[in-house]
């Protein structure tokens, strides 16, 4: 690589300045960016799955409407972010192809069941928290079209953040039976909310080149203290209890949690948790179904085309 070109773009990096798509870039930026925002989007299309198991079986019209909004949101930021890893040359196919064989990861987080209405509550609570936490960070990345996509869904994943602290507020102060729902869903989710962050930092090979090029501005472990700092007093304040016995604070105020249970993460991530199965079924289920959409929109462009000449 051009060591003038490579100086030039990491002054324009340490200036602070946007690094747009037709811009000289290097090899390993690219490809970094690549996989980063392709699983973001991978992320976001198969994390509609446990929260749609619930839409037809929400508790009422009101909760149902804001449900389908939020999966709906969904939908969107993996279309956002699809597109902004096209502008970086990724084709929609190859990066479909890598999910749907299994060569692409997707979070953690999703392979957990919803096992329960209060599921949803504390799925919009703690993993649109930490999703809020990593994305504030990145919405300051390098990259101009993946900052600016994070910046729009930042924004709408706060109205999913806040109505799933609605709902869980809303058990936590109900009956016996809906606070022991708020409680189990708390005991399921926590341990899994903080994996979904990423490896310790020791453990994070990403980490250096993504920190140098202003891709990722904080590490795993600065953003996981953040989301734990933010979500431990709401959560206790709601009367709930973290399960985590050796949560404590420290002199400078931060909250300091246990072991991390690093060996269920990889097993997760490598194919072995709960749900990959299901969920990679209903990925490629509905990819398949699609078939005659995307051969319509095809035949419809061909149409248009021939019109034009
Ligand atoms: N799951 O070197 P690092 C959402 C992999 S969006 C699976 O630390 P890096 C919205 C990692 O890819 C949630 N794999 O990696 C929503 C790497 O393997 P590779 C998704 C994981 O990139 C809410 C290896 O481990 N958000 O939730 C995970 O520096 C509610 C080593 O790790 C994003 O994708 C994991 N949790 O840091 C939707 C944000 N963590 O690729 C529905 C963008 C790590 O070399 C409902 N991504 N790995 O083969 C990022 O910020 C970063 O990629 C991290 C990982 C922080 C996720």
């Amino acid at each position: 690589e051009d060591p003038a070109k490579l100086a030039a773009f990491e002054a324009r990096i340490a200036r602070g300045e946007k690094i747009e798509p037709g811009d000289w870039m290097p090899a390993e930026y690219r490809r970094q960016l690549i996989r980063m925002i392709s699983q973001h989007a991978h992320s976001e299309y198969v994390g509609m799955l446990p929260e749609g198991a619930w839409i037809t079986r929400a508790p009422s019209l009101r909760r149902k409407m804001i449900l389908i909004a939020k999966v709906q949101d969904e939908a969107g930021h993996g279309q956002y972010l699809y597109h902004a890893a096209e502008t970086l040359g990724a084709t929609r196919e190859e990066m479909m192809d890598a999910l749907l064989t299994g060569r692409a990861k997707y979070s953690s987080i999703f392979n957990y069941p919803s096992l329960t209405w209060a599921d949803v509550g504390m799925i919009g609570w703690l993993v649109d928290g930490a999703a809020i936490r990593n994305q504030t960070m990145l919405a300051g990345c390098s990259y101009g079209p993946y900052s600016r996509a994070m910046v729009r869904i930042c924004s709408e994943e706060t109205f999913h953040h806040k109505q799933g602290k609605e709902m869980i507020l809303a058990y936590a102060n109900g009956t016996p039976k809906q606070r022991a729902m708020a409680q189990d869903a708390l005991d399921r989710w926590w341990w899994p909310s903080l994996m979904m962050l990423g490896p310790h930092d020791q453990d994070s090979p990403n980490s250096g080149p993504l920190m140098k090029w202003g891709i990722k501005l904080k590490s795993n472990d600065e953003v996981r203290q953040e989301f734990i700092n933010e979500h431990v007093p709401e959560l206790q304040e709601a009367g709930l209890t973290i399960p985590d016995p050796d949560l404590h604070q420290d002199e400078h105020g931060n909250w300091v949690h246990g072991p991390i249970d690093w060996s269920e993460f990889w097993r997760v991530v490598k194919g072995g948790g709960q749900c990959n199965k299901e969920r990679m079924d209903a990925r490629n289920d509905a990819h398949a179904e699609g078939a005659w959409v995307r051969e319509a929109m095809q035949a419809y462009a061909s149409r248009a085309l021939q019109a034009a000449d």
